[in-house]
């Protein structure tokens, strides 16, 4: 594979294999694309949950158990606003506060999403570019048989209960890509689509305008990495989703959302006997390793991708 490589990534699965990518590429190999439809307000502050586990994760700060916020952090503020009758079902820990609080500060004084990430990663001493995919409001809206729920709502309140029907992606088809998205996609000589899950992860990046069009056009390799191991996901709901979306809860069913616009799809080894399935909708299918679970792991799927040939 050759460099620049832009990485596209969600939450904890994006995260792994952005760090293992880090550990080999220089800083100005790689730029790490994040989700953010998951974005919402809580207690007046602007969260980034994407964003942030990217950046934490980086900084080699992230709470390895939960996936989210930050190692040893403390949940006094929450139970405070709990005391003032608030219903704070959406846990931010007290030094994770600090991140949303800069924040909001700084998207209140005029700054983008991308300048007040910017800022806090180069804070944090991440060498690695980390951009939102747009500095637009994209928001992702599950809808289930409860009704339609924004996309927090689903996950952490309602535990992924609900049944889904569809989703959505709130401003997307007005959202611009972030502008440093834009730039490194044209300079990119390679797409890594991280193993987020593909519904409400990477979809939201790929609905922003034009990015799908950027995709198709970059005339590197495009690899694309699933989530679903064993017909299970690795972490979170894609698997239930899937099953639930009428689809094929398989990694065949992840590659079919990635037709079209992939060069080289990677499967587990446990998951080796779909290659044909896979080749047959057009992709070249590469078995690998893929559960990373050590730091080693995370580099070790990270050098076979970056491996990989036309
Ligand atoms: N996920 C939870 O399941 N419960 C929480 O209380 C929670 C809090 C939280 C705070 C900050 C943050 O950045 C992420 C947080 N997450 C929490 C994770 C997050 O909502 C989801 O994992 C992502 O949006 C899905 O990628």
């Amino acid at each position: 594979m050759e460099t620049p490589v832009v990485a596209l990534a969600g939450g904890v699965g994006g995260a792994k294999l952005a760090l293992g990518l880090s550990k080999i590429l220089a800083p100005d190999e790689l730029t790490v694309v994040v989700n953010t439809g998951d974005d919402e307000e809580f207690y007046g502050l602007h969260v980034s949950p994407d964003l942030d586990t990217v950046m934490y994760t980086l900084a080699g700060l992230s709470n390895e158990e939960t996936g989210w916020g930050l190692s040893g952090d403390t949940f006094t503020a929450v139970e405070r606003l709990k005391t003032y009758g608030v219903d704070a079902w959406f846990n931010l820990g007290d030094q994770d506060l600090a991140t949303h609080l800069r924040r909001t500060e700084m998207l209140r004084h005029g700054k983008t999403l991308s300048q007040a990430t910017e800022s806090m990663r180069a804070a944090l001493g991440v060498r690695h570019p980390i951009l939102p995919m747009s500095d637009d409001r994209v928001r992702t809206v599950v809808s289930t048989d409860e009704g339609e729920l924004p996309f927090q709502v689903y996950f952490v309140k309602r535990r992924c209960e609900p049944v889904v029907r569809s989703l959505s992606f709130d401003g997307a088809t007005e959202a611009a890509p972030s502008p440093g998205f834009r730039a490194a996609i044209e300079a990119a000589r390679a797409l890594v689509i991280c193993p987020s899950n593909p519904f409400v992860s990477v979809a939201p990046i790929l609905a922003v305008t034009g990015v799908r069009d950027f995709v198709r056009e970059l005339s590197g390799l495009r690899v694309a990495v699933s989530p679903i191991v064993g017909g299970k996901a690795l972490r979170g709901p894609a698997a239930k989703m899937m099953e639930e979306l009428g689809l094929d809860a398989t990694c065949v069913g992840v590659a079919r959302e990635y037709a079209g616009f992939c060069d080289i799809f990677v499967i587990d080894e446990v998951d080796a006997h779909h290659r044909e399935e896979i080749e047959a909708l057009g992709m070249r299918a590469e078995v690998a390793d893929t559960v990373m679970e050590t730091q080693a792991d995370k580099v070790r799927l990270a050098r076979h991708i970056l491996g990989l040939k036309e």
